[in-house]
C-alpha cells in the first residue's frame, strides 16, 4: 500500500505499478486538495495519480493530461469566467462525471474505482475518504483555500498554519483501515509528496496515524527533498515559513515515530544517520526523471521494506538438516 499526494507520489506509484503485479498495489490518495470550482468537484491528486497510472499524464506539468487541447478554457475567458485553475477539454469531463455521479449520491470511492477500470488501470486507487477534507492554509493575507494558495496565488504568500477542515468528523476509508490491520500486507510506503499539505492530510483521518504506527507491515518513507531543495512545489519553501528547516533530516524526524526505513539521496541519507533517528535509512537516488528512475526507486523500496520484515520476524530457523 502507497499514501501518496499528487506529482511526486504519482511517479513512485507509477514504479511501483511496473515491479508489482498491479492488482496487488493500493495507492490511497490524498483529497484534501479537492475543491469545487465552475460548479465542479475536482480531486487534482486522484485525477494526477489516475491520468499518471494510464500513461496519460502531461509530464510537463505533473498535472492534466497530455496532448490537451483548450477550446473550453478559452471560450471560458471569453465569458469573463474564472481561467486562473485550467482545466483542459479531456480533463474537463472527468470533472464533468465525477461531478454527475456525487449529485447522484454516489460515494468518491465507488467512482474513483468505475473511473479507473474504464482507463484500464489495474491499480486500485483508494480516496483516503469519502468525507469531505479540506486543506486551508493561513497566511499574512489570512485564510486561503488550498487551490487559492498553490494554484491562484503560485504558493508565493507565506505559510503561518496549515489545517484540514473536517479530518476530525471524516471517516477514513474503510479499506485503509483494514490493509494497516492486514498481516499480510507486504509494505507501507509513504510516497515523496508533500509531507505537510498530501501525507499528512491522510494520517490526520481518525485513527490513521495510530495504524502505521502498530502496522505489523514495515513501513519505509521516500524522502520528498534532495539536498535541502523539493523536487517540485513550495515543500522546501512551506518547512522553512514553518520554521523548520527544509532538510530531509527534518522530514525523517516528522515520520520517525510511524517508520521503519527512510530512503533518500546518499548526501541527504548520510545526514540523517547522523541525527540518529532510530529508524534505518537506505541511501539510493530518489530523483525519478524517467521511467526506468521510477522503477529503479520502487524496487529499492521494496528491498528495503522486505529486510526490515526479515529484521523484525521472529528469528527465521532455517532448517539446515
Ligand atoms: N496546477 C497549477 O499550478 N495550475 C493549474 O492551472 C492547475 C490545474 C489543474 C487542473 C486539474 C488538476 O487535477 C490539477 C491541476 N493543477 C494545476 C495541479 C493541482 O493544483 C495540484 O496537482 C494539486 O492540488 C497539488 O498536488
Amino acid at each position: 500500500m502507497a499514501l501518496s499526494g499528487g506529482i511526486g507520489g504519482a511517479k513512485l506509484a507509477l514504479g511501483l505499478s511496473r515491479v508489482l503485479a498491479p492488482e496487488t498495489l493500493t495507492v490511497v490518495a490524498n483529497t484534501a486538495d479537492d475543491f469545487e470550482h465552475l460548479g465542479l468537484s475536482i480531486s487534482p491528486d486522484i485525477d494526477t495519480l489516475m491520468y499518471t497510472l494510464a500513461g496519460l499524464d502531461n509530464s510537463e506539468t505533473g498535472w492534466g493530461r497530455r496532448g490537451e487541447t483548450w477550446a473550453f478554457m478559452s471560450a471560458l475567458a471569453q465569458l469573463g469566467g474564472e481561467t486562473w485553475f485550467k482545466l483542459g477539454d479531456a480533463d474537463l469531463a472527468v470533472h464533468v462525471e465525477r461531478t454527475r455521479r456525487l449529485r447522484a449520491g454516489e460515494s468518491l470511492s465507488r467512482i474513483t474505482t468505475d473511473l479507473c477500470q474504464r482507463l484500464g488501470i489495474a491499480v486500485r486507487i483508494l480516496p483516503m475518504s469519502d468525507d469531505p477534507v479540506r486543506t486551508r492554509i493561513r497566511t499574512d493575507d489570512g485564510w486561503l483555500d488550498f487551490q487559492d494558495y498553490f494554484v491562484r496565488y503560485q504558493s508565493r504568500p507565506v505559510v503561518r498554519e496549515i489545517v484540514f477542515a473536517g479530518a476530525a468528523a471524516a471517516r477514513p476509508q474503510p479499506g485503509l483501515l483494514a490493509m494497516l490491520a492486514d498481516p499480510d500486507l507486504r509494505a507501507v510506503i509513504i510516497c515523496p509528496s508533500n509531507p505537510l499539505i498530501s501525507i499528512d492530510p491522510i494520517l490526520a483521518l481518525p485513527g490513521v496515524r495510530k495504524a502505521v504506527i502498530g502496522c505489523r507491515a514495515p513501513v519505509v518513507a521516500v524522502s520528498p527533498i534532495i539536498a535541502g531543495r523539493a523536487v517540485k512545489g513550495p515543500t522546501a519553501k512551506m518547512l522553512d515559513e514553518l520554521g523548520v528547516v527544509p532538510s530531509a533530516e527534518t522530514v525523517a524526524r516528522r515520520y520517525a515515530d510511524m517508520i521503519d526505513v527512510f530512503v533518500a539521496d546518499p548526501d541527504d541519507a548520510a545526514l540523517v544517520s547522523e541525527a540518529c533517528l532510530d529508524v534505518e535509512v537506505h541511501a539510493t537516488p530518489t530523483l525519478m526523471r524517467t521511467l526506468a528512475d521510477r522503477e529503479h526507486l520502487a524496487r529499492a523500496v521494496l528491498d528495503a521494506a522486505d529486510r526490515a520484515a526479515i529484521r523484525q520476524s521472529p528469528s527465521l530457523s532455517l532448517d539446515v538438516s
